[in-house]
């Protein structure tokens, strides 16, 4: 444990190290050193781009400083570590969360208007770091920040794509279009090569058993994997944590032998194949089906990014020089889904292989390492690798888990003799053509703990999907961490006027209620208060405003901002019914077009907006998009309706954009079939900015709506003990859709009779709710439309609204993050937290 510490006398080095200085004239001076030195330009050609740079360099001083002190100290301290393995962290941008988290913004603020810039333009300028597809690699990144701010040793691994999710354009048409998503283009401030930190990944060659279930797997390929890091700064505390990154390479000297055999062109291209492993995020979520086009490179992403990162914690175990045994008493594992499953035969292989361990220790060892989160209970979104690929890819780790296999299905033979239906449900491979590994099965009997990500979500995993493996190894294993978000970018960041005003109405320190979102129930007091209550609803409507002004500046459309703002905003997906809301939509539409002008004047206007993204393949998700696209069109241009009804399809939807709409809104939709949302985030985003929810009983709403009070939020649709059964019904005694529900009909007929264009484009899309309407839409469309009624009668008493906008925000305290990775910690990785001094 010697590398870290300095080599000469400590008390001189630390006289001379740069600490956080919150002085503005050193934080000017700072700025211009960089844009002279590290940017090489100019101060009198500066543009936005170049002050964006030299600042997030300057602020990257800062955090470099508290990033070696946070490991100086781990590597000191030797506390157990936890790692969040995770092939998705959508961080959005890092500047003003940087900033907020040290407590410099105002400083910066102050410095960069000294130098001729707003700093709300050169925020601006950042990209997204967009490396995930939606709650999962938001999850992630949500937990990293309270990690660190709960001062956690928590590490992230991860991949560092070249390419994060694509850029979603709309054509005229209203269809989805994908461009690559460069991000990287303008070099990234917030990374840290880390050339010397690399390890060779294998892919390919041929094992051979060498009994007592150890093996020796040779030849193949072999890629390299580098670390970038980046800097994870915790809100108000020193410690600053990592995440790792890692890129491939080609080996060098990589297939020398193509050199010398002067096949110039074989050589190149294997190196691309070496390239290839990080280039480009899989935009698919929850639809496992969808990659099996590139499949293999899925494959080689996963488990090249497990292998660099066990190698990696092994060796820093190492370094302490304690007995390999005593590895999980140093080191916990979050398996993020089951992306990272095959850590579990990783580690097992080296432990095996390497280490010499016979099998009960190895075994014992990785069963007291993993943990693993599962995010959906989905069929279709289980993950399943086809043998005979792994065979070819992992020809080693194929054998390691079918010895797994063997010794598991023998331990349930042994309790269930017998029962060979139990054991075909059970078995780490599902027979077929070709056989299936179950990557679920395989990180639960490899995991000393298994959770759900809400309460329902977790008892759906409980006495479903994995019900045979609670009765095998007992309920214990099997627990539940309801999600959570951060709220110093969920709250904070996205909207500082509304924290400026809860930290003067607790009068604390906003420190305090945003380390412990507890305390924001003090404002329940306030709800009595109509001078509060009018600066709320002022934060609220400049908030739309701000909404309203992005729209006008990119799409060059003009939202009203005297409307109901209501708003959707989440991956397009069947599951979770943005086509219900586009045809409640509808539902309105028509409604509006039939009353007299004097009837229409009574109703409540409401501007509904959508964003989200489809995957590439899914061609009804993708049927959806174009659909609310079109609607939008017809919709925003009749003079009869235009004042009472507007929609909008924001393109591009990401977490820059998250952070304005959440703000704006007055209610969101989070309305799947009851027991398909696992648990929902945004919901959480929504709630804690004072925006109502109308959702279904499902996920996370369900324990919103036990804190906050079922008053304050607008429940409709099945449960989901129902559904079930309805689609039973569905499939044996279908009821026509026009006597099961007049009103959906009607708009469906509507639109297939071409009121929105196009009308044969939408018949694939309208035949999923005709023909065996698996989500159930046809069942709840008549409650939601109730639902949608009720909150329309609800907005017109404007300051019940209020009260209980106030009343949400300040119940909203469970759903921080912070109170999520705690959970993680204390109760399954025996993790505690580490101080880090302040020099
Ligand atoms: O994880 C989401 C759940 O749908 C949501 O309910 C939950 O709140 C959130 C955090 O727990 N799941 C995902 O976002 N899943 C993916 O994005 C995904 C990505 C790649 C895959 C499969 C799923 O191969």
């Amino acid at each position: 444990g010697k590398e870290h510490w300095p080599r000469g006398e400590e008390a001189v080095w630390k006289s001379a190290l740069r600490d956080v200085d919150a002085d503005s004239p050193a934080i000017i001076k700072s700025i211009v050193n960089h844009v002279q030195t590290s940017l090489a330009r100019q101060a009198y050609n500066l543009d936005d781009l170049g002050a964006y740079q030299a600042a997030a360099l300057s602020v990257r001083d800062n955090l470099l400083v508290n990033w070696n002190e946070t490991q100086l100290s781990y590597t000191r301290k030797n506390p157990k570590r936890a790692y969040y393995l995770s092939l998705e962290f959508l961080m959005g941008r890092t500047l003003d969360n940087a900033l907020l988290n040290l407590g410099l913004k105002e400083q910066y603020r102050d410095s960069v208007k000294k130098l001729g810039f707003s700093v709300e333009d050169i925020l601006d300028k950042e990209r997204d770091a967009a490396l995930g597809n939606g709650g999962l690699g938001r999850l992630a990144a949500c937990y990293l920040d309270s990690g660190a701010s709960t001062e956690l040793p928590l590490w992230g691994y991860g991949l560092r794509y070249k390419y994060g999710i694509f850029q979603q354009l709309i054509s005229p048409e209203g269809n989805q279009l994908e461009a690559p998503d460069p991000w990287l283009e303008n070099s990234n401030p917030w990374e840290l090569p880390r050339l010397d930190v690399n390890y060779e990944i294998r892919f390919y060659g041929h094992a051979d058993r060498l009994g007592d279930g150890k093996g020796i797997w040779q030849g193949g390929q072999e890629v390299l994997a580098v670390a970038y890091d980046v800097m994870i700064p915790g809100y108000g505390t020193k410690t600053t944590n990592n995440l790792r990154l890692w890129e491939s390479k080609p080996k060098r000297g990589f297939d020398l032998n193509s050199f010398n055999a002067g096949n110039y062109e074989a050589a190149v291209a294997s190196s691309n194949s070496a390239d290839a492993i990080t280039s480009v995020l899989y935009p698919n979520d929850h639809t496992s089906c969808m990659y099996r086009i590139g499949k293999e490179l899925r494959l080689k992403q996963q488990y090249f990014w497990t292998a660099a990162s066990l190698a990696d914690i092994l060796r820093r175990f190492k370094q302490q020089g304690k007995p390999i045994r005593e590895l999980p008493d140093f080191v916990a594992i979050q398996l993020n889904d089951t992306h990272p499953t095959l850590a579990i035969p990783e580690l097992m292989r080296i432990l095996l292989d390497e280490e010499d361990l016979n099998w009960e220790q190895a075994w014992s060892i990785v069963t007291n390492v993993f943990f693993y989160t599962n995010h959906t209970v989905l069929p279709e979104a289980l993950e399943k690798w086809a043998v005979p690929l792994i065979e070819h890819v992992l020809p080693r780790h194929l054998q390691i888990i079918y010895d797994i296999n063997l010794f598991f299905l023998q331990a349930v033979e042994r309790k269930y003799p017998g029962d060979r239906e139990r054991l075909a449900r059970m078995s780490l491979i599902e027979e077929g053509q070709p056989k299936q590994v179950r990557m679920a099965n395989l990180a639960v009997i490899g995991s000393r703990k298994v959770n759900g990500v809400a309460e329902l979500h977790s008892d759906l995993v409980r006495t479903t999907i994995l019900k045979d493996f609670v009765d095998f190894e007992g309920v214990s294993k099997f627990s539940n961490v309801t999600n959570g978000i951060t709220p110093r970018r969920w709250l904070d960041q996205c909207n500082a006027e509304l924290s400026d005003l809860i930290t003067k109405t607790l009068k604390l320190e906003k420190e305090v209620w945003l380390k412990d979102l507890f305390k924001i129930k003090g404002l329940l007091e306030f709800t009595e208060d109509a001078a509060f209550r009018k600066e709320w609803w002022a934060i609220k409507q400049r908030n739309k405003e701000r909404l309203a002004h992005y729209v006008q500046t990119t799409l060059g459309l003009t939202v009203r901002t005297d409307a109901m703002f209501d708003v959707q905003i989440k991956r397009l997906h069947e599951y979770k019914r943005q086509t219900l809301n586009i045809l409640g939509v509808i539902h309105r539409y028509l409604t509006l077009k039939a009353l007299s002008p004097a009837e229409r004047k009574k109703t409540n206007p409401r501007v509904v907006f959508f964003a989200g993204k489809a995957a590439p393949a899914y061609y009804i998700a993708k049927l959806t998009i174009r659909l609310i696209v079109n609607v939008a069109r017809i919709v925003n241009a009749d003079p009869d309706t235009k004042d009472y009804l507007q929609v909008y399809f924001l393109p591009d939807y990401s977490v820059s954009l998250a952070e304005v709409l959440i703000p704006a809104s007055d209610i969101s939709q989070h309305i799947s079939t009851a027991g398909t949302e696992a648990s929902g985030t945004s919901n959480m985003k929504f709630c804690l900015n004072g925006g109502l929810l109308l959702g279904t009983v499902d996920g996370a709403n369900i324990e919103i709506a036990e804190e906050v009070g079922e008053s304050n939020v607008f429940f409709f649709g099945h449960l989901t003990p129902a559904v079930e059964d309805l689609r039973y019904q569905h499939l044996y005694h279908p009821v026509p859709l026009q006597e099961k529900c007049p009103a959906l009909h009607r708009v469906i007929e509507q639109i297939s009779a071409g009121l929105f264009n196009d009308a044969e484009v939408y018949e694939p899309l309208l035949n999923t709710i005709r023909q065996n309407d698996y989500y159930l839409l046809s069942d709840d469309f008549d409650s939601y439309i109730a639902a949608l009624a009720m909150v329309d009668e609800a907005y017109q008493d404007r300051d019940e609204w209020i009260k209980k906008s106030i009343r949400t925000t300040a119940q909203m305290g469970k759903f921080s993050s912070d109170r999520a990775i705690l959970e993680y910690a204390e109760s399954f990785w025996n993790v505690e937290p580490v101080t880090v001094k302040k020099k």
